[in-house]
């Protein structure tokens, strides 16, 4: 391990010679990752950081879940356990099912081996070692969810349109009191689980502010960036297989790009940090 370099987020480092990049490693990188949340790299990914035989368990339980949910109205496919902060009409709901899903998404991804939780208990220690506490967002004494677990199966559309987590540019009413709200910027974290052979996570060197979202006529609720604000912009495109976990700059535009092959499921556990303040990581999914 390195010494690590302060935590303190340091100002817009998008045109930065080295930021835009995805730093590949094989098995976990803890410094790595440190890089992204200190916003030095845009992205870190691990590949084979789960074992196929955890990846299996995990997505046999995912899918035998009595939790297991369609949330998503015009997208047949979906399914998920764990809270929706974005499609939640208030915040006490988005809580509520942070709670009613807690304990059966920590038996989904529990057992024997480097879990999940086992992963999440492993970059605690690595934070504290730092002086730093990685806690879950509260509100009026509730707890975000930690994580979920969303499957996807689109063949021939994005499977996530163009756009970008900073919730705080959006301006969502339900999420104007929730902590989240003071964090400096956010750092998405996926774990694959099952993938065919696209899917990739496709990220673009821009991040829209509010203005930008104005003037492309998006209202707080609006979805998904056209692709024409992003003619000519830089990008990566990242293949992603089961096993790998990865993280980035969650203000920049990303997207999934489509399957590619009908009845692939890419089932992911995901959820988001961001620094509160220089001992403080909050987490929610
Ligand atoms: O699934 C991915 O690779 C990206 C997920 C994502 O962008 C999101 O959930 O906001």
């Amino acid at each position: 391990m390195t010494e690590p370099s302060p935590a303190t987020p340091l100002p817009d480092h998008r045109q930065d010679a080295g930021y835009f990049r995805f730093l590949e490693r094989t098995g976990v990188d803890w410094d790595a990752w440190w890089e992204v949340l200190c916003g030095r790299v845009a992205g870190a990914i691990f590949r084979g950081a789960l074992t196929p035989e955890v990846c299996e368990r995990t997505c046999r339980r995912f899918w035998s879940s009595p939790l297991l949910s369609s949330p998503n109205t015009t997208r047949g496919t979906e399914r998920a356990v764990g809270p929706l902060l974005l499609a939640s009409d208030t915040l006490d709901g988005y809580l509520t099912e942070s709670e009613r899903t807690r304990t059966g998404l920590a038996e989904i991804c529990g057992g024997p081996g480097r879990t999940l939780p086992a992963l999440l208990d492993e970059w605690q220690t690595y934070l504290a070692d730092r002086g730093v506490g990685l806690r879950l967002a509260e509100h009026e004494g509730r707890t975000a969810g930690s994580f979920k677990i969303r499957s996807r199966a689109d063949s021939e559309s994005f499977g996530l349109l163009p756009h970008d987590d900073a919730m705080h540019n959006w301006g969502l009413p339900h999420l104007l009191d929730f902590e989240i709200q003071g964090v400096k910027h956010v750092c998405n974290t996926l774990l694959c689980l099952e993938n065919g052979p696209g899917g990739e996570l496709v990220y673009w060197n821009a991040a829209f502010g509010p203005e930008d979202r104005r003037a492309l006529g998006m209202r707080p609720d609006s979805y998904g960036y056209p692709l024409e604000a992003l003619s000519g912009v830089e990008r990566i495109t990242l293949p992603i297989h089961a096993g790998d976990m990865y993280m980035f700059d969650g203000g920049n535009v990303h997207a999934v790009a489509a399957s590619g092959t009908a009845d692939v499921h890419r089932t992911m556990a995901l959820w988001i940090t961001g620094q509160l303040d220089d001992g403080t990581i909050l987490q929610w999914a």
